[in-house]
């Protein structure tokens, strides 16, 4: 059945080809969607040449810098207009290794929505300096807590959706971004009752290019889950 893997990207001319080799290689089923926000070092152009010779990569190209969270959004409507069974998460920069999409994929036969955990077994994250794996790892806690959700890794990135998940979730509602998005996905994806399976990945900081970390995107996330969790309590979700 066919999967549509969604990447963002902003500047990531240094790994776009390579990754979309390796994945275009696992298996024929799979099909590629770049979101590229206008990146400066024309990532887009790389991708719009790469498609001459390969029907399998779509490419959405946005103006201008508008964040990871409505890059998804687009990318999921993309994937929805099309026959797509299953519609995955990833991030460009290698973080997330291609041959494990293969065991996402695997598990979404079983269930709705499919994490690839940092946290399934201790803390899996190569190149961290360790403020950053701290507080990662403190605000999944802090998620858990105070939504409930039993999810050891909720702001991870690199996820498989069935198509039904994506249909249910009221898309033009979701208003986060970064790691707030992430959370607010699984959250409105498990308010509805949908299976969600954690498995194990490596996560491996970028060799490549630039980190996008930012303070707003970490607060972002840390009143998110209070809204998420009031909205659920006024039946809002
Ligand atoms: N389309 C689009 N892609 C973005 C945007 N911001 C980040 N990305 C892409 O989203 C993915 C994750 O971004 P990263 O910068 O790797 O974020 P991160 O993993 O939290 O941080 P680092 O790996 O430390 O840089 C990468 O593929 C980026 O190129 C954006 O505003 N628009
Ligand atoms: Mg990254």
């Amino acid at each position: 059945m066919k999967t549509l893997i969604i990447i963002p990207t902003y500047n990531e001319k240094d790994n776009i080809e390579r990754l979309l080799n390796i994945l275009l290689g696992l298996s024929p089923e799979i099909e590629v969607l770049v979101v590229d926000d206008g990146s400066p070092d024309l990532t887009g152009d790389i991708v719009h040449r790469l498609q001459d010779n390969e029907p399998r990569i779509h490419l959405i190209r946005r103006p201008g810098k508008m964040g990871l969270g409505s890059a998804y959004v687009t990318g999921f409507k993309y994937a929805l207009a099309q026959d797509f069974q299953y519609i995955m998460e990833m991030d460009a920069d290698f973080s997330h290794n291609p041959l494990d999409v293969p065991r996402l994929i695997e598990a979404a036969q079983k269930y709705d929505l499919v994490i690839g955990s940092r946290y399934c077994n201790g803390v899996n994250i190569v190149n961290w300096p360790i403020r950053r794996l701290l507080l990662s790892y403190f605000a999944s806690k802090y998620v858990r807590v105070i939504t409930k959700m039993p999810v050891k890794d909720p702001t991870g990135g690199f996820k498989c959706f069935n198509r039904k998940v994506l249909e249910t979730i009221e898309l033009e509602k979701i208003l986060s971004d970064g790691y707030a998005f992430q959370v607010e996905i699984n959250f409105r994806a498990w308010v509805k009752g949908f299976s969600i399976k954690e498995i194990p990945i490596i996560f491996t900081e970028r060799i490549n290019g630039v980190s996008k970390m930012s303070r707003r995107i970490a607060w972002e996330a840390a009143w998110m889950v209070w809204r998420l969790q009031i909205m659920k309590l006024l039946r809002l979700l």
